[in-house]
This record gives structure tokens, C-alpha cells and sequence, in this order.
């Protein structure tokens, strides 16, 4: 049986290449900084899926690899603005001191920063896309980070810390914080196989419900039971049953458009059963 390492080997070594050459030290403590919390121990899951689900779609994963390293620069700018103080405030992350901790704050936000500034970047240079796909790419990239992604969620985030959010409030929160840039890996990866319109929208609803899945999760891993997690409005079981629930409805969708490949389900399995 192949074990999901095996599995996605060449996949990671391949983000690993390609973020270590688009985010080359040049001496420069912006570069340093950046680099601190892009190659900390990350699961990649999100370059993963992108990689995936455009060999899922028929391309060869090769073809989706700038758009897979522009959604990891984004996720990793992500994670270092929500740790800053004025945020989370968060003294670790990927197993290290948070990026503030690590480095001055000032340059914590500009790394961050810079990090998105350099998603786009290359997602509009990518010369294994045609023109059209490099702007189909990168619409999907603002608007995941935009007011219906992670800076909107991020917002009710905050809102959440401070009063109880309405039901719609926080399902939309959820959406946006983390079920959007997970969509977007996959509406990436359709985007660069050239599938219709028609597939990209079926690719994006089953990148919603991982995403909701993957949130689930993560709640039960962490034993989040603050107001703002599924966790806490659910209770433990009706959690895991609504994250299975979720994924075996994604499952039978990625068949239902002949898209039920065995490494994509794999790592589908691995996002919500997962065990760190
Ligand atoms: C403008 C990009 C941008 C962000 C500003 C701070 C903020 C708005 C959004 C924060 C969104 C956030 C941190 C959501 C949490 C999503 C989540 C579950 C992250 C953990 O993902 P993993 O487990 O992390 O895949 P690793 O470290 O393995 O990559």
C-alpha cells in the first residue's frame, strides 16, 4: 500500500525547489524574515491540492506549480499576520517562535507583506500559463485574500473576539478564514488543466466543503472550544460527523465529474482525518 508520504515525495520536493528559487536569500533581512516562516515545517497541504487537482483535471502537475507556491507564499503571509499581537498574538507557530517573536514586529508585517506582493507576482509571470489563466489566477488569488476571504474573515475573526456572532456571521467567518483559500487551491489547479467553466465551479464547491472539513478538523486537533469554532457550536461528535459528512459528499462530487484521482482523495482523506 503506498503511504501518503511516498505518495506526495515528489510533489513536496517540487514546491520545495520552486519556493526556494522564486524566495532566494539576498542578503536582506526582509528575504530573511520572509524566509523564517515560508520554510518553517508547514504541511503544504494547500500547494499539495493545488498540484493535485490540476492532475486530477488532466495537466500535468508541473503546470500549476507558481500558482501552488503563490497560494503557500499567501497562506504563510496569512498565518504571520494573524500572530501578530494586534491579532492573535501568537508566540509560536510551525513548531518555532512566531515571526515577531523571531524578528522585529515592523519587519514581521513587511515580510508578510511582501510575501503576498510576491504570490502575485509570479502567479502574473507564470509562463506555463497563456494570458487568460494567468488572469484567471490571480482574480481567484485577490479574491481569496480579499473582503470575501481571509482579510473579511479575519475581520469578523476579530469582531468574534468581542461579542457572540449571529449563526450567518459565523458560518460566513469560516468561509472566508479558511474555507475560501482551500477552494482556491483547487479552482487553481482546474484553472490550469483549461477545464470549462462549468468543472472550475464544480472544483470550487468541493473546495468549500474540504475547506469546511479541514476547519472541523482542525478545531477537534486543537480542542478549539473558544466561541468563534465549529467545535464549540457543535460539540465534539456532531463535529465529526458534519467533517465525514462533508468529505464523503466531496468524494462522490470529484467522481461524479471524473475527477476522483486516487492521489487527490488521498490527500482529501488526509486534510480531514488528519492527526497534526
Ligand atoms: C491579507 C493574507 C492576508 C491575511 C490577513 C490574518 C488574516 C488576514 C487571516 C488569518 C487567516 C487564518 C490564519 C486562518 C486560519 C486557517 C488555518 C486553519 C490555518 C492553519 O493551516 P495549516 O494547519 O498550517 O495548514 P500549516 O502551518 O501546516 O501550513
Amino acid at each position: 500500500m503506498l503511504t501518503l508520504q511516498s505518495l506526495f515525495q515528489s510533489y513536496s520536493l517540487a514546491i520545495e525547489k520552486k519556493l526556494e528559487m522564486l524566495c532566494a536569500p539576498d542578503g536582506s533581512l526582509l528575504l530573511e524574515a520572509a524566509r523564517y516562516s515560508l520554510f518553517s515545517p508547514g504541511k503544504r497541504l494547500r500547494p499539495l491540492l493545488t498540484l493535485l487537482t490540476a492532475e486530477a483535471c488532466g495537466a500535468p502537475c508541473e503546470a500549476a506549480l507558481i500558482p501552488a507556491c503563490a497560494i503557500e507564499m499567501i497562506h504563510t503571509y496569512s498565518l504571520i499576520h494573524d500572530d501578530l499581537p494586534c491579532m492573535d498574538d501568537d508566540d509560536f507557530r510551525r513548531g518555532k517562535p512566531s515571526l515577531h517573536k523571531a524578528y522585529p514586529e515592523g519587519q514581521a508585517v513587511l515580510a508578510g507583506s511582501f510575501l503576498y506582493n510576491k504570490a502575485i507576482q509570479i502567479a502574473t509571470e507564470a509562463a506555463s500559463l497563456t494570458q487568460e489563466q494567468r488572469l484567471q489566477i490571480v482574480r481567484c488569488l485577490v479574491h481569496s485574500v480579499g473582503e470575501h476571504g481571509l482579510i473579511g474573515g479575519q475581520s469578523l475573526d476579530l469582531i468574534a473576539k468581542e461579542c457572540f456572532l449571529g449563526e450567518r456571521e459565523f458560518h460566513s467567518m469560516i468561509e472566508r478564514k479558511t474555507a475560501c483559500l482551500i477552494s482556491s487551491c483547487m479552482e487553481c489547479g482546474a484553472i490550469c488543466s483549461g477545464a470549462s467553466e462549468e468543472k472550475i465551479s464544480a472544483v470550487k464547491r468541493i473546495g468549500l466543503k474540504l475547506g469546511w472539513a479541514f476547519q472541523c478538523a482542525d478545531d477537534l486537533l486543537d480542542q478549539d472550544d473558544s466561541s468563534a469554532s465549529i467545535l464549540s457550536r457543535l460539540g465534539a461528535e456532531n463535529t465529526r460527523a458534519y467533517a465525514h459528512a462533508l468529505y464523503q459528499e466531496a468524494v462522490e462530487e470529484l467522481h461524479a465529474i471524473s475527477c476522483g484521482h486516487e492521489k487527490l482523495l488521498a490527500l482529501a482523506e488526509s486534510m480531514v482525518f488528519r492527526t497534526n
